[in-house]
């Protein structure tokens, strides 16, 4: 298929950004046009993509500890929705790509490297992953920064389970996450939208937070491909680009890595990244968000939380300004 280039990255049309137009237009002359250019990432995406997923092969289960203490009590989103409305670029640019062409992605036999600022540098394949901690169900927020969201459970553990395995150095300031590249298995790195490989980062305090997760499921079973098989990293305070799927290296470093996102629009996308409804994206407001799948087109936004709700990491950033440091 054809990829279409979107020359800003994270900003395709959504939701959220048509509420104002369906105002001055009319809401017949709206829903008449939105049905014309059959748009993505809308209401009308989920009714036509429902059965996509009804003949899938069963997933292979992955049991879990709820841990309740961290996770919310909200209302979590269809599994069809967060299994079908991706952000995966690798496999292509529209919110429906990564369900249809990420079957290419060959999950095993597959291994994370962990090195860098560490004594004890380890290669790991996903079965001793799975094994590294017990596995627990935390019900998180999502939110992308394209001003929708999500509430997915998630199975997997702590990262810092693993980083304390590799036994940081003094040196170890920052922790880059690498995921895979690869043009065989993933038609998205013929679009030029982001220098391959998509690298993301976080500080060391930050990376060894208790709510910042390694993930190998959702749902109760292994992660589906387009959602990041068969590991990624889910931060539930920085918008969802920071979570970055299907990792194949953790770098421990003394000094800020260069992340994908930062690279191609440093202005809209910086290196820390929280969810803050007080600091606008360039191109759009953060203050309110659109949750996929329980709420139709027309249905009122919600307030965007600071730190997407997450109060207890407010500490990791005191006295740092969050308007400077985006
Ligand atoms: N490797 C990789 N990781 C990625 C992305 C991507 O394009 N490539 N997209 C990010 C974005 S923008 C979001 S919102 C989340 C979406 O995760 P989900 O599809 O599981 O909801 O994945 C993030 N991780
Ligand atoms: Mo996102």
């Amino acid at each position: 298929m054809l990829f279409k280039r979107h020359p800003n990255g994270l900003d395709l049309p959504f939701p959220s950004e048509i509420t104002p137009q369906e105002v001055y237009t009319g809401r017949r002359q709206f829903i008449a046009r939105m049905a014309a250019t059959a748009a993505v990432g809308s209401g009308m995406w989920e009714m036509a993509n429902r059965d996509a997923f009804a003949q899938a092969a069963p997933a292979q289960k992955l049991a879990a500890r709820a841990n309740v203490a961290l996770s919310t009590d909200e209302k979590q989103t269809p599994f069809k929705d967060a299994a079908g409305y991706n952000n995966f670029y690798e496999f292509g640019l529209d919110k429906g790509d990564p369900a249809e062409n990420a079957h290419t992605l060959r999950t095993r036999p597959w291994t994370v490297r962990i090195e860098g600022e560490v004594n004890k540098p380890l290669t790991l394949d996903i079965d001793s992953l799975l094994k590294l901690a017990p596995l627990e169900e935390r019900i998180y927020r999502l939110r992308c920064v394209e001003g929708w969201s999500m509430v997915i459970p998630w199975v997997g553990y702590s990262l810092s389970n693993l980083l304390k395995q590799v036994e940081p150095t003094g040196n170890a300031k920052f922790v880059e996450f690498t995921t895979l590249a690869d043009r065989k298995q993933m038609p998205g790195l013929r679009s030029g939208v982001l220098d391959w490989p998509y690298v993301e980062g976080l500080r060391i305090d930050e990376a060894m937070h208790p709510l910042t997760m390694l993930t190998m499921g959702m749902y109760g079973q292994v992660l589906p491909n387009q959602n990041g098989a068969p590991v990624r990293l889910v931060v539930p305070w920085k918008y969802g680009f920071k979570s970055a799927k299907s990792i194949v290296r953790i770098r421990l470093v003394s000094r800020q890595p260069r992340t994908a996102w930062n690279d191609s629009a440093p202005r809209e996308y910086g290196f820390y990244s929280n969810v803050n409804p007080n600091v606008d994206h360039p191109r759009w407001s953060q203050a309110s968000e659109r949750r996929i799948g329980e709420t139709g087109l027309f249905q009122p936004k919600r307030k965007t939380l600071m730190f997407n709700g997450y109060d207890q990491v407010a500490s990791l950033y005191t006295g740092m300004d969050l308007k400077r440091y985006y």
